[in-house]
């Protein structure tokens, strides 16, 4: 698979139409997201940090020609005040309502996180839009079996929910199977 950085929007009014369907990949810093995004497409485009809320840009990056990934900046970064908090929600939130392409918004979390609030509020206000949400639970590796049996067990959205770890890859097929199955239904 090839990934390429087509742009890094630093204001939703800089999307231009990709021409392609699109899929989001949101969460709290740290959540994983550049791994994730790395891991599913063998690539090393995404940035992973050691300092997390590094990713002020929504990076949008071109899959094979065939659909387009939007890296949206970490929310719930407690360092993010004021003003440059208020750009934050404005750049997801521009981008996801001006988007007329974005087919699925994947929410990330830990595993051992889960959805809290910040996650939950994210759902509620996909909803609200009729955007197609899905949850990716990262980091699997960090947990053993039993405890992720158990995870899946009492998981309410399990139905809408993959399972992933960029270490060992477990989940990937499936994720992209979702993916290739998003893009048949548009064509
Ligand atoms: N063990 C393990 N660590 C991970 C995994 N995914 C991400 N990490 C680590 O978690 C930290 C944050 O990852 P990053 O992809 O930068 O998260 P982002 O801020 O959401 O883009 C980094 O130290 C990663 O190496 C995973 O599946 N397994
Ligand atoms: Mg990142």
């Amino acid at each position: 698979m090839k990934a390429v950085l087509l742009k890094c929007l630093y204001n939703p009014k800089e999307y231009k139409d990709t021409g392609l369907i699109e899929f989001a990949f949101a969460g709290r810093s740290n959540s994983g997201k550049s791994s994730t995004i790395n891991a599913l497409f063998h690539s090393n485009i995404a940035k992973v940090s050691k300092t997390p809320g590094k990713t002020k840009t929504v990076n949008l990056y071109n899959i094979d020609d065939k659909y387009v990934i939007a890296d949206l900046p970490g929310y719930g970064y407690a360092k993010v005040g004021g003003d440059l908090m208020i750009q934050w929600k404005n750049l997801i939130e521009g981008y996801i309502e001006n988007s007329k392409r974005l087919d699925t918004v994947f929410i990330l979390s830990d595993v051992r996180r889960g959805l809290e609030q910040e996650e939950q509020m994210l759902i509620d206000w996909l909803v609200s839009l009729k955007k197609q949400y899905r949850i990716i639970f990262t980091k699997i590796d960090k947990i053993s079996k039993s405890e992720l049996a158990l995870i899946k067990k009492n998981n309410p959205l399990h139905d809408l929910t993959f399972y992933f770890s960029a270490v060992t890859k477990e989940g990937r097929q499936e994720i992209l199977k979702y993916l290739g199955g998003r893009c048949s239904l548009k064509k």
